[in-house]
């Protein structure tokens, strides 16, 4: 059993968070996701449409997502892994080399992201 886990906000879901979920679940047998509080995401000063708990249920719902926790932190990453003995963590690529220091717990792999898309632009267009 291979478990595989991702971290993000996942707000106003599009293909760009569905592609990346189904590669990351085609790494392994088990998906986490951990998707951003309110509060982490105000500390990314990241404002998302919808509420943790709306993101969280959309997230539950898709097909490739075994199971989701709340990303409270940028330091639960370790503990997570160790926790729910992950073997790989993924994120698309625009975290590229932000997770290394992860390679000494598990495998790390930044995946391409999908281009023209992302939550920005599509709040942007229905402002
Ligand atoms: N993503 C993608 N292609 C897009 C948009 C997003 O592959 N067009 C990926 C991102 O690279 C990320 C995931 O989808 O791996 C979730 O994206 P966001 O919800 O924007 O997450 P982010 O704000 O990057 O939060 O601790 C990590 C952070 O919580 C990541």
């Amino acid at each position: 059993m291979k478990t595989v886990i991702t971290y993000g906000t996942f707000d106003i879901l599009h293909i760009g968070h569905i592609n990346l979920l189904k590669r990351a679940k085609d790494l392994g047998d088990k998906l986490i996701v951990a998707v951003s509080s309110d509060a982490f995401n105000r500390g990314k000063h990241k404002s998302s449409l919808l509420n943790y708990e709306n993101r969280k249920t959309v997230v539950e719902a898709i097909c490739y997502v075994d199971m989701v926790i709340a990303e409270n932190s940028w330091e639960q990453k370790i503990e997570d892994i160790q926790k729910y003995k992950v073997d790989t963590f993924v994120m698309g690529d625009d975290w590229e080399g932000e997770f290394d220091f992860l390679k000494e717990y598990c495998e790390v792999i930044y995946l391409p992201r999908t281009e023209g898309i992302s939550t920005t632009e599509i709040k942007t267009d229905i402002s």
